[in-house]
């Protein structure tokens, strides 16, 4: 049985990248579904506080935010590497793009009227999304563009993707799959979910055909686990062993800290802090639903205080 635990939810942009990359590189895993909206107790009794959509559990091990689930999954699955060293920098900033400036006109684009489709069930849905998703924003510093620059940012967009495609390569960066491939790929998923901006994409025929490719990497759904499963499943294992070493001075490892997102869904998750250099921060946790687990957050885009 696979140990890849999925917290996530149908309508997630950002879990959808994660269920193509189990795709991509053939790993079997298991479908945790949470709810869209809070609370969901054993998901936030294994993160401490983070409360972001998806986090992969491995055993006692948790990894949130999608950059660095892409990396772990990177090393574990089969097939070519979605990070190669040849096109580094270009394919990680491109990902790290999507991800945040064209992720706020994604959410202006999927929240227009004529492109919702059929996101909320019920107006009562719909008023218990607006009131969790006004408590997801305290603290948030970032800006949600207008429909006009939206549109804009997105019709750029998709003109030069049409033209990077123009060479009659497969994916954004030559033959294979990278990483930036499943950011732009969720980003494309979320915006037309609703149906209302399909002419968009049907004016773009080589990212229509690259669309319809990428949308064959999430078709392998996870086995379905339960809450209660999953905690188990935490409890009977041990953290991954980590090297500890902190580059923050002030923060050697042992000091409690709290770690959160600088940008949006600023929640902090509170523990121990084990490691803290360029690529991760891990921090211990020990709670009564999961016994000790290991949170790992990335670096970028996440900030590390004094709890
Ligand atoms: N940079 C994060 C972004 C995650 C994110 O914004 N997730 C959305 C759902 S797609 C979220 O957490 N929304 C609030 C919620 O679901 O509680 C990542 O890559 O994982």
């Amino acid at each position: 049985m696979t140990d890849l635990i999925l917290h996530h939810y149908p309508e997630s942009p950002f879990s959808e990248k994660v269920r193509a990359i189990f795709g991509a590189k053939g790993l079997a895993w298991r479908s945790l579904q949470v709810s869209m909206v809070m609370p969901r107790p054993a998901t936030i009794a294994l993160t401490g506080g983070y409360r972001r959509i998806p986090v992969l559990q491995v055993g006692a091990d948790v990894y949130c935010d999608t950059a660095l689930i892409a990396e772990y999954l990177d090393g574990k699955g089969s097939g070519p590497s979605l990070f190669p060293a040849s096109q580094l920098l270009a394919v990680q900033t491109l990902a790290r793009w999507v991800d945040t400036e064209l992720f706020w006109a994604a959410v202006t684009l999927r929240f227009m009227p004529e492109n919702m489709g059929n996101f909320f069930a019920d107006p009562a849905t719909a008023q218990a999304f607006a009131e969790d998703r006004a408590n997801f924003a305290q603290g948030a510093q970032v800006r949600r563009p207008a429909v006009d620059e939206a549109k804009a940012r997105y019709a750029r967009f998709l003109a030069e993707m049409e033209a990077q495609l123009g060479d009659g390569r497969a994916c954004l960066f030559g033959a294979d799959v990278s990483v930036a491939d499943f950011a732009v790929y969720h980003m494309l998923w979320f915006i037309h979910a609703g149906g209302g901006m399909a002419d968009w994409l049907a004016a773009h025929t080589r990212v229509s055909g690259w669309m319809d490719r990428m949308r064959r990497f999430s078709e392998h759904p996870g086995e379905a686990i339960s809450a209660d499963d999953a905690l188990a499943t935490a409890h009977a294992a041990d953290p991954l062993p980590v090297e500890q070493v902190s580059d923050i001075p002030a923060f050697p490892p042992g000091t409690e800290v709290n770690v959160a997102p600088v940008d949006y869904g600023v929640m902090p998750s509170h523990g121990t802090l084990l490691r803290c250099d360029t690529q991760t921060i891990v921090i211990r946790r020990e709670h009564a639903m999961t016994g000790a687990v290991n949170v790992h957050f990335p670096r970028h885009g996440f900030g590390v205080t004094r709890y």
